[in-house]
């Protein structure tokens, strides 16, 4: 069975804990703990690889790091060349391009969350920072999003990713929740494997960034 290696959070490896959920990939969904040094004294050193990091994927005699490669990989082996924009039998489509496009454009979102989630100024910038930072760009998505079913009408890798961004500022900023993007996730979380995903309780569940180093790492977090 494959393994995922990650912190016991969401942070990179949650969008790729979906993904392997819609596809059903049997994997088991390794957990490193901050005050342990599992990681980083142990399976780190001993991690078989030019650049051992987190999340990695181990499936048999493949290693993977790097949370942009390991859904491609994950995607072509199951042959759903469609989740990346390919056509069906994996040769080039223009599509392609523009997942590679969403796909950046929703972690441009992503990047100035973490530029405030790791801010030690957080509870001073948090207030206006939606609003400088956020928000043009998400309220853009939305729009480009309208009627479409998912971000590029069909589901694709840069959903996976987007969903998870959604639910992360459903808690840090409540008030960015229109009803598309409501109606969205409830459609994502709707998608067979995805629902029994989000129905099983994790304990990273509210747990978005690392603590140890994070100013803001989830709805829990005392910092809040
Ligand atoms: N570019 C890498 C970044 C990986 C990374 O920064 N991982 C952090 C957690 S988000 C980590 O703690 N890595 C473990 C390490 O550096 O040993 C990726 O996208 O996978």
């Amino acid at each position: 069975m494959a393994t995922l290696g990650y912190w016991d959070i969401r942070g990179l490896a949650e969008p790729i804990r979906l993904l392997l959920s819609y596809l059903k990939v049997p994997y088991t969904d390794k957990l490193y703990q901050f005050d342990n040094s599992e990681w980083v004294e142990q399976d780190k050193q001993n991690f078989d690889h030019s650049f051992p990091n987190l999340p990695y994927y181990i499936d048999g005699d493949i290693k993977i790091v790097q949370s942009s490669a390991i859904p491609i990989y994950i995607i072509k082996k199951n042959n759903r060349y469609d989740l990346i924009g390919q056509n069906i039998d994996g040769t080039f489509n223009q599509r392609e391009i523009k997942v590679i496009e969403m796909v950046g454009v929703v972690n441009d979102i992503r990047t100035q969350i973490i530029r405030l989630c790791f801010n030690p100024e957080f509870k001073k910038l948090r207030e206006n920072y939606f609003a400088t930072n956020i928000s043009g760009l998400l309220n853009k998505v939305v729009e480009f999003l309208g009627q479409k079913e998912f971000l590029l009408d069909t589901l694709t890798y840069a959903d996976f990713i987007f969903y998870d961004t959604i639910i992360l500022l459903s808690y840090l900023y409540p008030q960015s929740q229109c009803k598309a993007l409501t109606d969205y996730a409830k459609r994502f979380e709707n998608i067979d494997g995805i629902k029994q995903y989000v129905e099983t309780p994790h304990s990273y569940d509210k747990l978005f960034f690392h603590k140890t180093y994070a100013s803001w790492s989830g709805p829990n977090s005392d910092q809040f």
